[in-house]
């Protein structure tokens, strides 16, 4: 809990530690109720810090202190201090070591952060800042140091015990008891050390490097999930190789351990050597795990086997730079993600993450540069702007820089700073340094918040034979940040001519040289107003304008529907293809908003687009699925404002049900074209039919004939694997479907024992969109399989009903605003950071109509009374209300 006053903490406040570990020694003996930590920590005056007294302060919180000595002589009482979060020592040599003992109880610990039990094992998780609940430390990730860790536990309960690094000793003691000692070679910051034991099994296999050394590659699990490895184990070893052939990265060590945990805050942490995940981003079967869920599990793997090189070996100075390692390791991701998928697919998902969640957090009072100027609570900046918008700006060097200039940037970065915790500013730099280019301009996505404005204009001058682009920008104010300058944007664009794309020439400069055919051109927009005039255009063309979405911008060009509807049917660029669907999509919903109830009727040339791409049998699957399912309500809320949350809802739904009415006859000849019996894959092609049936499946239970409505009960007593079950329940539980309690029960009877599967159960039942949904989840809190304390089940039923349940949510009076303050209240007593995360929906109160802003904030209100709330919880909700 926090102290009376949190404290915010300043960037420009950073100065170097007073101290270096050069050598971190631990021992924990594990015991059932409590755990004793011996650390001896080898400590010198940091040569570079400023003069200043002899004093050691440490980071420690939550520890009983039980003895504490420097050089082996005990410290006397009157020089040391214990308040608040730290331990000050008063009159240190240069060079000591501080031996202290310290008492942890991990089995009372629910914060899930430092030590603590999940299903009967130990297991750690120390970013940002849980190492301090674990012995007294500089908790900080500029002091990196050589750790080697000894266990002890009894052998029964406990035969597995790791940490980082290489396994020096193994034995056994007396009294049932054994010990293994742990040596990392690598220096390492307090955030990346990890330790687990428990009673696990595992699965090994093993990876020879580029250089040719051998890696044993271990996936610890409970015995019952041994047979959910093998999608974990093959993404790893594909990730391993891209590494070495993408960003010519190799493994370090000889041992590479992942353990899956229950209990986790997050996805997974990338701690060096022991890779500790969340169950449901490691474990994978076809007949368990969702097509969504094996590609998780891949993103997941791949991205913290990233981190060894972008996080590990070259870490973050201060938490201000979390960007650095996190907004670089999921470019990496979604590359590596790219390369083993659908390209289009996967950048259509990042993207419409990004403009649902990411553009909101930039315009609700959260917003944060990538790179945040001060925080109260670094666990509550772990955000989508943090990873996702991160990731963008690493991307938009590579698409100005060329990937070749990129490679030797990243090159550069890696060869100048490893072994060193460094900043944003120290890669941006490596990448102008490696390619001659001026980035200055650049760093302000660094430092700059909210999402900028671009609006494009085309005016085409058939005597000149030019066309000529005036782009302006324009970036709204955000917390603290009122004024904004003119920022570095790659703009990509290709001119469509009646014949295709036409050849670029720009006032003399030559087209993208990554297109061959120079028909696509990167615009360096860096004015608030500025034109490209483009030579030789023979016809008036169509702009295809933001490529790929080559900047995370928002975008205006006033697209006549003929124009969309060409781009919809003919741009090269797969992501602008989808894109144009997602513009009429809008435009349609807009109208059907405003149209009474009867005289609503869907425009004929989106039913014709629609079917053309139903019956077009060249198009990728996968985004002829993805341009069929109308833009999200989460989308819309961004585009709509103020956000009539019910308006928008029926809106798309009446189109939907037009759509389905429309088009019934050739989705279904597309649901039946597309069902197969094909064994299970997780692949390309295979999730891409499913992807595509089961959206044609959620419109044609939209009808109400039988043959229709017979195909969901069919679908789910038939179906072989997670993906088609799953689809066919929700199918079934959202449309009320007679069959849809029995249905429930029996996924529920048999999948009880899968904790995982479960969850999927709960969701499905949170996010229907029927009335009394509130209830149902109140109900279903008090189902035997519910557990408050695990974050995978309060996301699932209280975090899918708050976050995506909009139209329940968002009752009219007010009930699931004040169930949601409740469940942040009781939740922030045991994990504020869960605690906080979930409290998030509320905190976009601005953005609806007036009767819902007074409902949320009086609930914002109602957390805020609790006298003793975390920082975490304090932080959000106070800067929500301001
Ligand atoms: N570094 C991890 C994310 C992570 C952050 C905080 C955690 O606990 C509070 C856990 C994991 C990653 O990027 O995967
Ligand atoms: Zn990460």
């Amino acid at each position: 809990m926090r102290d009376a006053q949190p404290r915010t903490i300043y960037l420009k406040d950073y100065r170097e530690p007073d101290y270096l570990i050069d050598r971190t020694q631990l021992r924990f003996e594990l015991a059932e109720e409590s755990t004793v930590v011996d650390s001896v920590l080898t400590l010198r005056r940091n040569p570079n810090a400023e003069p200043g007294p002899a004093e050691l302060t440490l980071h420690g919180t939550e520890l009983e202190l039980l003895a504490l000595e420097i050089d082996g002589q005990p410290v006397a009482q009157e020089r040391r201090r214990i308040s608040g979060e730290t331990l000050h020592i008063e009159g240190v040599p240069d060079a000591f070591t501080l031996s202290c003992r310290t008492q942890i109880r991990p089995q009372e610990n629910t914060s899930l952060e430092g030590l603590y039990k999940s299903s009967g094992m130990f297991c750690t998780q120390c970013e940002a800042e849980g190492f301090r609940k674990i012995t007294y430390y500089l908790d900080r990730p500029d002091v990196m140091s050589e750790f080697e860790v000894e266990i002890v536990a009894e052998r029964s309960r406990y035969p597995v015990l790791l940490s980082n690094g290489n396994l020096t000793v193994a034995e056994e003691l007396e009294d049932g008891r054994h010990r293994t000692v742990w040596h990392d070679p690598f220096p390492k910051p307090a955030y990346l050390f990890a330790l687990v034991a428990g009673d696990l099994s595992r699965v090994s296999d093993c990876f020879t490097t580029c250089s040719g050394r051998e890696v044993d590659l271990h996936i610890y699990v409970e015995d019952k999930d041994l047979d959910k490895c093998d999608h974990a184990m093959t993404s790893l070893k594909n990730a391993m190789r891209w590494d070495e052939k993408v960003y010519g990265r190799e493994y370090d060590l000889d041992i590479f351990n992942i353990v899956a945990v229950d209990d986790f805050n997050m996805g997974a942490m990338e701690n060096k050597s022991l890779n500790i995940f969340n169950t449901s981003c490691v474990l994978a079967k076809p007949e368990t795990t969702t097509d969504l869920g094996f590609q998780r599990v891949e993103g997941v793997v791949a991205h913290e086997y990233f981190h060894n090189w972008s996080g590990n070996r070259v870490t973050c100075r201060d938490w201000f730079q979390l960007s650095l390692k996190e907004g670089f390791t999921v470019f990496r991701d979604a590359q590596f993600s790219s390369d083993m998928g659908s390209a289009t697919v996967k950048r259509v998902e990042d993207v419409s993450l990004l403009r649902t969640a990411q553009f909101a957090e930039d315009a609700g009072p959260m917003a944060h540069p990538i790179r945040p100027d001060s925080f109260i609570e670094i666990s509550n900046f772990y955000t989508v702007t943090i990873y996702e918008k991160g990731a963008e700006v690493v991307r938009m060097l590579h698409t100005l820089l060329g990937p070749e200039d990129f490679r030797r940037g990243s090159d550069l970065y890696f060869e100048r700073h490893d072994g060193q915790a460094v900043t944003c500013e120290d890669f941006v730099k490596a990448m102008e340094d490696a390619s001659g280019r001026d980035l200055g301009q650049f760093r302000l996505w660094y430092s700059q918040a909210g999402t900028p404005r671009l609006k494009v204009a085309g005016y085409y001058d058939a005597d000149s034979e030019t066309y000529t682009l005036t782009v302006q920008q324009q970036c709204p104010p955000t917390p603290g940040q009122a004024e904004k300058a003119p920022m570095h944007i790659p703009l990509a664009v290709a001119l469509l001519g009646e014949a295709g794309a036409l050849r670029l020439e720009l006032d003399g400069t030559p087209a993208d040289p990554e297109t061959s055919d120079n028909t696509q051109m990167v615009l360096d927009v860096t004015e608030s107003e500025q034109r490209f005039v483009f030579n030789n255009i023979k016809e008036e063309p169509v702009p295809s304008l933001l490529r790929g979405f080559s900047a995370p911008v928002k975008l205006d060009y006033d697209y006549s529907r003929q124009q969309l509807l060409r781009l919809m049917r003919s741009d090269s660029d797969g992501f602008c293809r989808w894109d144009a669907s997602q513009v009429l999509g809008v435009a349609e919903i807009r109208r059907a908003m405003t149209a009474d109830a009867d005289s609503y009727q869907v425009s004929e040339d989106l039913v014709d687009a629609f079917r053309a791409l139903l019956s077009d049998d060249s198009l990728d699957k996968a985004m002829v699925a993805l341009t069929l399912q109308l833009p999200s309500e989460a989308y819309l809320a961004e585009v709509i404002e103020p956000v009539d949350v019910h308006g928008i809802y029926r809106a798309r739904e009446a189109v939907r049900y037009a759509l389905a009415e429309s088009l019934r006859d050739v989705l279904m000849a597309c649901y039946r074209a597309n069902t197969s019996d094909e064994v299970y894959r997780p692949e390309a092609d295979q999730i891409a039919q499913r992807s595509l049936k089961n959206t044609a499946l959620a419109y044609l239970m939209l009808c109400d004939d039988d043959e229709c409505q017979g195909l969901a009960k069919a679908q789910f007593d038939s179906s072989q694997n997670m993906t088609d079950r799953l689809s066919a329940l929700t199918a079934l539980v959202h449309n009320l479907h007679p069959y849809h309690t029995e249905a429930l029960w029996r996924f529920y009877q048999d999948w009880q024992h899968e904790p995982l599967v479960v969850n999927q159960w709960f969701q499905v039942q949170a996010t229907n969109r029927q009335p009394g949904t509130l209830e149902t989840v109140k109900e279903l809190m008090a189902h035997p399989a519910f557990d408050i304390r695990n974050p995978n089940k309060v996301r699932a039923l209280i975090g899918a009903f708050c976050a995506q349940n909009t139209v329940n949510f968002h009752q009219s009076d007010g009930a699931a605003y004040q169930f949601l303050a409740d469940q942040v209240k009781q939740l922030d007593r045991s994990n504020p950071q869960i605690a906080s995360r979930l409290l998030v929906p509320l905190t976009k109160w601005r953005k609806y109509l007036p009767g819902a802003q007074t409902l949320m904030k009086d609930a914002l209100n109602s957390i805020m009374a609790v006298p003793e709330l975390s920082s975490d919880v304090f932080e959000v909700v106070s800067k929500s209300l301001q």
